[in-house]
């Protein structure tokens, strides 16, 4: 696989694919490997993924170089998700000795509840953030005991790769964390189907999270989808206008865009529409866009040229908005794109466009825009932005969606829980039980009768 700087179109690195064979061959090693980890007492895990934690500290500035070359992620950005890979590991390993069953009185006897790890897991990462999503699996997993074989995005296999090398510096045993680069159809689909693999965790589009959670029923696999999102960003007019409009660009526009969490539906009350869009366009037409390794840079290409053909089908030169700069190429680049006086079920509305995109539409009162917020097959995010407290309660409850904000934009924290409702995804990541999502549930009853 050849693996591309997506600012340049410049060959970073060529990667070999793992075939089915090969993910045959670390399913065996994995699976002989997690019964030695298993077995560590857990002071022993908890300190071996220190280890791995302080060791990716050391190579923060390595690794967001790599990621901002293969990935055209802004420095700044790839510097915090590094550190994002740290503190997930951190978190982790202080959950290991917390990770405890129950006793639960039983008349007769003694019952308990232990909590087994499953055994080997499999992670297929997205692209969009190839680290920190590699790691919401990988960290939580090797803490409950498990092995893991993570199969990266085509496009960015190389900050996976350093990372498994990362790890076995920091001494984990061989064998227990593999990267397995490859395509989805022959690497993802092998893991998938291998017996030997007891979950997957999966991020990415809707349409190949359905595919596999398909499969996986076959063998009632495990499996956690994390996919789409197209997340409305609600103003109510009792809101700080100002401060709604000074953060909406970079709620969808960081990343270029490429966030599953992207608040790309603005929905504004009629009464402050005109003067909430006056605020933002000049916020839009600022973003500053270009060379990702420059420190000033606020938004960079997108991942492929795959991605940026999709955008564009979404966006017409045509339609009505506001639009900022962006370079012309080589490189996969899009502008900052606010499309105005849409019809609210346009497909550029309502369906996950994954680029520097968001629409923005009217609406006339709280039960109008909950009505419009849900008019949507995904339920990832969402913010609203009002001065009423009984406002942002209801309407944060009226929102089917796994992570809300007020007066705010922030869903992901790796100490809280993040998932999706509806179509955006099946169970959570993250938060205290990330663990417990790695593990089996076994109930063993000990008579006293007998
Ligand atoms: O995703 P894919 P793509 C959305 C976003 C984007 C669209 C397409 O809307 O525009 O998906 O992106 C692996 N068996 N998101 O095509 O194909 C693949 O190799 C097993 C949202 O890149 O779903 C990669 O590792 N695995 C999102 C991973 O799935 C398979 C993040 C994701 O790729 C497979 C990314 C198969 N048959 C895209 N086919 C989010 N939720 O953040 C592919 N893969």
């Amino acid at each position: 696989m050849t693996v591309l700087n997506p600012a340049t179109e410049e060959v970073v690195a060529t990667v070999p694919g793992a075939t089915a064979a090969d993910v045959d061959r670390a399913v065996t090693r994995a699976a002989a490997a997690q019964r030695g980890w298993a077995a560590l007492a857990p002071a022993d895990r908890a300190r071996a993924l220190r280890r791995f934690a302080a060791t990716v500290d050391a190579r923060i500035g390595e690794l967001a170089a790599l990621e901002v070359r293969e990935a055209g992620h802004t420095i700044g950005n790839a510097r915090w998700e590094a550190g994002n890979v740290r503190d997930l590991l951190d978190y982790a390993a202080g959950g290991v000795e917390r990770l405890t069953g129950r006793q639960i009185p039983v008349p007769g006897g003694i019952d308990l509840t232990i909590l087994e790890p499953l055994g080997v897991i499999g992670v297929i990462a997205p692209w969009n953030f190839p680290m920190p999503i590699a790691a919401w699996g990988v960290a939580p997993a090797l803490a409950a005991g498990n092995a893991v074989l993570l199969k990266p995005a085509e496009t960015t296999p190389l900050t996976a790769l350093r990372l498994a090398g990362l790890g076995r510096e920091a001494g984990l045993p061989e064998h227990l964390f593999q990267v397995l680069p490859g395509t989805g159809p022959v690497a993802g689909d092998a893991l998938v189907a291998h017996p030997g693999v007891a979950k997957i965790v999966f991020t990415g589009s809707t349409r190949v999270g359905k595919a596999i959670m398909a499969k996986c029923a076959a063998r009632v696999k495990r499996v956690t989808l994390e996919l789409g999102g197209k997340s409305p960003n609600i103003v109510f007019a009792d809101a700080d206008i100002e401060a709604a409009a000074a953060s909406a660009p970079m709620a969808f526009l960081d990343n270029s865009g490429q966030d599953c969490c992207a608040r790309t539906r603005i929905l504004v009350q009629d009464t402050v529409y005109d003067r909430f869009l006056e605020l933002l366009a000049p916020g839009i037409e600022a973003v500053r866009v270009g060379d990702p390794a420059d420190e000033r840079t606020q938004m960079g290409p997108l991942i492929s040229r795959a991605q940026l053909d999709r955008v564009r089908g979404y966006v017409p030169g045509e339609l009505p908005g506001v639009r900022g700069d962006c370079p012309t190429g080589p490189g996969f680049w899009f502008p900052p794109t606010l499309l105005t006086g849409l019809a609210p079920d346009a497909p550029a509305a309502v369906e996950e466009v994954f680029g520097p995109v968001a629409v923005v539409l009217p609406f006339t009162d709280e039960d109008d825009a909950v009505r419009l917020a849900n008019a949507t097959e995904y339920g990832l995010s969402g913010s609203l932005w009002t001065r009423d407290l009984g406002r942002a309660l209801r309407v944060s409850r009226a929102v089917a969606a796994g992570n809300l904000s007020v007066n705010s934009h922030s869903s992901v924290r790796y100490w809280t829980p993040f998932g999706g409702y509806k179509q955006s995804g099946l169970g959570r990541e993250l938060g205290p039980d990330a663990l417990t999502a790695f593990t089996e549930t076994k109930n063993i009853f000990l008579s006293t009768e007998v």
